[in-house]
């Protein structure tokens, strides 16, 4: 078949008879609500981990930095919440991504484009589609492998978004009338019941999706609607696990962390009470274990105290007399920015009452400093953050002394605090009066 005057050449290879405006709208439709929750929450999440503090998690972004405010530490699930949405939702939409790609192949590879509003909507569209590739890629890499960048994953996926916001805005604009108009052209009630004998090509188009030399078909638009919303569902039943946990969790095939009941070479460390030797209490996931950090054990060992400064003087504790202390429990999540989320029963000394005993009763800030050198090192909380009654220097979780890969002797459990900022290993914490 020759193509006649004025019409345009598909491609050999881009013959699908069922690509055309309403299908390419069809897998619009998810993305358009889905994505802007994925932003939103994306952002949120930015601010949730205290940039204003300059911090090397997440580190600077210079101008594209956000008005910040003072992210709260009440309700304990929020950054479960934002953190879980972002992940989970940002999975589950990928294939639907993959999809709506395939279904403008063929504008992704014509001519040069003529005029320059031609070359400005093509231009946002290289954004787009390597902006949503970009984020899907460092997103997913960062879910299964903490730190393969060398660069940081925070730094790059913040302004990875930024180019993405961009162009999908005015993606949005320029194309809503077209959605609007194309899903309107056929009826889904009418589609899903069309088997493979009826299924048609959709009239010709003027934006040369739909074919105009089609193949025969091989696949009803139920089928690929149907693929679509099944691989979106898979996608979510192996994820959903990393974080609602319970039976769920075995079957979150893309949670890489481990789990620490195996006998992890605690009873060997020096001073380490039998206690904390991993048993089902200490049974939940781990971001980096003991071993992993570098720690030598004897800075875990009977030697070990916790220093608290910013007042007149330095208060030092040691592990019995941080046990000594009034203790407060409270059930909190760890959420990581790696996916995954968990609720445990958390016992030790408020936050709160350490700063009055170090002089410091209404910090501005506090810096923790962990016994691990390198980015976990130290994490600055808010004010608000120091002070909520549940906030903790946890000796215990579910009742038994913290096993070693989960930060023994003592770590910082804040609620709704990104799951990276809850040090372990502590060895000082620093209230600020500034
Ligand atoms: N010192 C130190 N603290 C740390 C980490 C670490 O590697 N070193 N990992 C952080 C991250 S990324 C998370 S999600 C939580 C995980 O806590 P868990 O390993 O006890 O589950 O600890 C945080 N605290
Ligand atoms: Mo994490």
């Amino acid at each position: 078949m020759t193509a006649g005057p004025g019409t345009r050449r598909t491609p050999f290879r881009w013959r699908s008879p069922i690509r055309g405006p309403w299908l390419t709208s069809m897998f619009a439709l998810p993305l358009l609500v889905g994505l802007p929750v994925v932003i939103v929450t994306g952002l949120l999440d930015w601010m949730a981990y205290g940039p204003q503090f300059g911090q090397s998690i997440p580190s600077d972004v210079g101008l594209l930095r956000l008005p910040f405010f003072e992210w709260p530490a009440d309700p304990p699930w929020l950054f479960r919440l934002t953190e879980g949405l972002h992940i989970g939702l940002g999975m589950i939409l990928v294939p639907v991504v993959l999809a709506k790609l395939w279904s403008v192949i063929p504008k992704l590879f014509t001519g040069p484009p003529r005029g320059p509003v031609k070359a400005l909507e093509r231009l946002s569209l290289v954004l787009l589609v390597g902006g949503i590739l970009f984020e899907i890629v460092t997103g997913l890499l960062n879910v299964q492998y903490d730190y393969v960048f060398g660069f940081s994953f925070y730094q790059a996926h913040f302004v990875g978004a930024w180019v993405f916001v961009g162009a999908f805005a005015v993606h949005v604009i320029l194309k809503f009338p077209t959605l609007v108009r194309s899903l309107g052209s056929r009826s889904l009630a009418k589609e899903l019941r069309t088997p493979l004998s009826r299924t048609e090509p959709e009239p010709p188009d003027e934006h040369g999706l739909v074919a105009p030399d089609p193949d025969p078909p091989t696949m009803t638009r139920r089928g690929a609607i149907g693929l679509v919303a099944g691989g979106a569902l898979f996608v979510a039943a192996i994820t959903a696990g990393q974080t609602l946990g319970g039976w769920l969790r075995p079957a979150a095939l893309l949670l890489p962390r481990g789990r620490t009941t195996a006998a992890d070479g605690s009873s060997r460390t020096p001073g380490f009470p039998p206690d904390a030797v991993p048993g089902p209490e200490n049974d939940f996931p781990v971001n980096r274990t003991f071993v992993a950090s570098g720690i030598a054990p004897a800075a875990i060992g009977p030697m070990w105290a916790v220093t608290l400064t910013g007042g007149d003087g330095e208060v030092r504790l040691d592990y019995d007399q941080l046990n000594a202390l009034p203790q407060h429990t409270a059930e909190l999540p760890i959420a990581c920015v790696e996916g995954w989320s968990t609720v445990q029963t958390w016992s030790g000394v408020r936050l709160r009452d350490l700063a009055g005993m170090a002089g410091v009763p209404e910090p501005a800030s506090a810096v923790v400093q962990s016994v691990e050198v390198g980015p976990f090192a130290r994490a600055q909380l808010t004010s608000s953050q120091v002070l909520a009654p549940d906030s903790l220097l946890a000796v215990r979780v579910n009742g038994k002394a913290l096993s070693r890969d989960h930060g023994y002797p003592a770590r910082v459990i804040v609620p709704a605090l990104p799951g990276v900022h809850n040090t372990k290993w502590v060895v000082g914490i620093e209230f600020r009066r500034v």
